[in-house]
């Protein structure tokens, strides 16, 4: 199919496009190029992402798929990225991720892709960046992506969104008890999730006073949906805010310049690699190599 036909028939939210637009970009050919040029900008614009990350097990997916159920009543067209960091032998969570999207499979408003980092998290962030804005372009008016674990990698892969909820639930509060301290700071907004569970409000009373009185901190049954419309709305207001304040523009505009380092990053180590294939370095200490070979790819045009 050329390229503006897929253009088109991806902006008209034909889920076979999304996908055919998705590969195509992300196996890096020229086309993907094309394709990313002519996205409509304005839909990028209008659309929000929301990083949902967390320890395994506190019921991610579970809460996405709600989110989706939530969104899909109010007729808002969504796209979820599931991105899996762990090696590509432990594809089960991939799997379970997509059985229990299993049930909008049939609806053509729900654009889901399920992706593994392959040990590169700097290629895992453009891919990440491009598919939500390739989902942005066929019509999702909101692109949920979920990732595993707190750590400062899924930060990175969090810091893509416009807004990010940390979830965790009881029995995973050992997990942030490093970072407990300001953990407000760097996620807009903390669920509390299996709050049917004994220790919730331990948890919460863990956290420590400011979490415990903030209204960023809420409170799910996310296998019950409860709490999901509470939290829908808590992000909805949270993105309105931010649009006021400049603080939506401003993030949007770090997380490109991240995604363009990460890109460059990416491209810069095949470089190197297939140089240093293609050019073996005389018995030299990898430092010195290192400088003599950066040299010479600086000046050398593409
Ligand atoms: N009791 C209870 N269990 C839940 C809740 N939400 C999810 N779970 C269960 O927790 C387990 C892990 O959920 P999952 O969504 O796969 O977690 P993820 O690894 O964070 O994506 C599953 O067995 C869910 O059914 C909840 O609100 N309460
Ligand atoms: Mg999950």
């Amino acid at each position: 199919m050329p390229v503006d036909q897929l253009l088109e028939q991806l902006h008209l939210g034909d889920p076979r496009s999304v996908a055919r637009a998705i590969s195509l970009v992300e196996d890096q050919a020229e086309i993907g190029q094309h394709i990313m040029q002519g996205l409509d900008q304005q839909r990028l614009d209008g659309a929000l992402t929301v990083g949902i990350t967390g320890p395994p097990g506190v019921g991610k997916s579970t809460l996405t798929s709600a989110l989706v159920e939530q969104l899909r009543q109010r007729e808002i067209r969504v796209g979820v990225i599931a991105v899996d960091p762990s090696s590509p032998l432990t594809h089960g969570a991939l799997l379970g991720d997509r059985i229990r999207m299993m049930h909008h499979a049939l609806d053509r408003d729900v654009v889901v892709r399920s992706m593994a980092t392959r040990g590169r998290l700097g290629g895992l962030c453009a891919a990440a960046g491009a598919t939500r804005r390739i989902m942005a372009a066929s019509g999702c008016r909101v692109v949920l992506i979920e990732t595993v674990g707190i750590g400062q990698s899924e930060m990175d892969i969090a810091s893509l969104a416009d807004i990010t909820v940390l979830v965790l639930a009881p029995g995973f509060g050992d997990e942030i008890q490093a970072m407990k301290a300001g953990i407000l700071e760097v996620v807009d907004l903390l669920v509390i999730n299996k709050a049917d569970m004994p220790g919730a409000s331990k948890l919460r009373f863990d956290l420590g006073r400011e979490a415990a009185e903030s209204d960023r901190v809420l409170e799910t049954v996310a296998a019950e949906n409860k709490g999901i419309e509470e939290l829908l709305a808590g992000i909805l207001a949270l993105e309105a805010a931010f649009r006021k304040d400049g603080r939506f523009r401003q993030r949007r505009q770090q997380s490109r310049d991240k995604e363009t380092v990460d890109r460059c990053l990416d491209l810069l180590r095949d470089r190197i690699a297939g140089l240093i294939r293609n050019h073996p370095p005389a018995d030299m200490d990898p430092g010195v190599a290192a400088e003599v070979l950066l040299e010479r790819i600086l000046h050398i045009p593409g």
